[in-house]
């Protein structure tokens, strides 16, 4: 087979940049969309760079934004791509009470956006959308392909549209165009302001002195925590199927945030309780209390299986915030008082 090439939008966020890691390990080439900000964005790419002058680089980048259709049909027409997959949007589902319009127009629109590009300019290519179990938002679990959506922030019902447009253009046009219903997944690379990364950092600040307190919202809320560098091997799957399907993609277990701020502080020896506080403001106007993803079509079709739990996921991300803390030639650690140097002697 010819080497392949893909077009990624939002390489630089966390699914992204385990994505190009994965197709590059294929042998893609892979054409990336990042937008433009006055600082740079591209951290977690930063690993992949090529110099676009090496006649052997397979990694390009362009700038483009969501809200520019243009720009994207234009970006389509150049790098011609075999598969698309889409990944960019506000991804933030707080953030989207406060930016609702914002939310629609990139979330939801932007996968219009992309799809009417690919229907005009006629590529035979193949497109991923990244949908998500907050489309199922309400409806009891275990939520599969067939539950009914019932969408409980502006993003989940941005992602039910972006679904339904993707199935459309799917239906009406010919398009081998699925959708991926992800359930959360986490990982080193999440961002910061998302629970599962928010408490690693923290649990890690504070066994080594830095910070003493973290306020939180619900700790009631279920999670369906899955690891991400996983998930999107799973992404790929349903781009290389005979037939386009809509697979939920998810572990199959469910943990509180409270359970899982427990694994994360036991790790590193701290009881959660006498350093988490309640803040109201990381409270949603609605709430998504539970969720279970069955994945078994998704294993049965695709032989597609995750392996970490939400435990499991607690302790490697908090390993990973105690290493950045304690990295390198000690220069960092060297700031540090007393109880992270414990942790060094400790051997973590
Ligand atoms: P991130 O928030 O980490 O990354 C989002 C990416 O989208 C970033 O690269 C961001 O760029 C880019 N982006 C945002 N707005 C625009 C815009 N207007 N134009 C161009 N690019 C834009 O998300 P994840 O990697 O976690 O998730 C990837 C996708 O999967 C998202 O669509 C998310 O909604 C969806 N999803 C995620 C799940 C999860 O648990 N992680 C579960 C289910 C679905 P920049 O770096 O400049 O901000
Ligand atoms: P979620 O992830 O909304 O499920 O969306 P997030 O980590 O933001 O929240 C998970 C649960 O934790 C509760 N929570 C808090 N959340 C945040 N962010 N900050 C807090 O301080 C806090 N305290 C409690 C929340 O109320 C919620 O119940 C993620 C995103 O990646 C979406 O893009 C994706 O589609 C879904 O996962 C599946």
């Amino acid at each position: 087979m010819t080497a392949r090439t893909a077009l990624i939008t939002g390489i630089t966020g966390q699914d992204g940049s385990y994505l190009a890691e994965l197709l590059l390990n294929k042998g893609y080439t892979v054409h990336g969309i990042v937008r433009r900000a006055s600082t740079f964005t591209t951290s977690r790419i930063e690993h992949l760079y090529q110099d676009p002058h090496d006649p052997q680089a397979r990694l390009f980048l362009h700038y483009g934004d969501l809200t520019d259709g243009s720009r994207v049909t234009g970006l389509l027409e150049r790098v011609q791509p075999d598969e698309v997959y889409h990944l960019a949007a506000q991804s933030h589902v707080r953030v989207s009470f406060d930016e609702p319009l914002y939310t629609a127009d990139t979330t939801g629109l932007g996968t219009t956006r992309l799809l009417e590009a690919i229907r005009t300019t006629g590529l035979a290519c193949r497109f991923y959308q990244a949908s998500s179990s907050e489309m199922f938002g309400a409806s009891p679990p275990p939520q599969h392909e067939g539950t009914p959506f019932h969408p409980r922030s502006p993003y989940g019902v941005a992602k039910v549209y972006a679904y339904w447009i993707t199935r459309n253009y799917r239906e009406a046009y010919g398009l081998y165009a699925v959708n991926g219903i992800l359930f959360n997944h986490e990982s080193p690379r999440r961002g910061p302001t998302f629970v599962t990364r928010k408490v690693a950092m923290a649990a890690a600040r504070i066994k080594a002195g830095l910070q003493d307190t973290l306020y939180l919202g619900n700790l009631d809320a279920r999670r369906d925590w899955g690891y991400a560098a996983e998930y999107v091997e799973a992404m790929w799957l349903m781009l290389q199927q005979k037939e386009p399907v809509d697979y939920v993609i998810a572990t199959g277990s469910s943990y509180s945030v409270r359970d899982f701020v427990e694994c994360s502080f036991a790790h590193v020896g701290l009881d959660w309780r006498e350093h988490v506080r309640f803040d109201e403001r990381y409270l949603r106007p609605s709430e998504v209390d539970d969720l279970v993803g069955d994945a078994s079509k998704a294993a049965h079709d695709l032989g597609w299986r995750p392996t970490v739990r939400a435990p499991e996921l607690a302790r490697l991300m908090t390993d990973a915030e105690l290493d950045v803390l304690l990295r390198g030639d000690g220069a960092v650690a060297a700031t540090l008082p007393a109880p992270a140097q414990a942790l060094t002697v400790h051997g973590r």
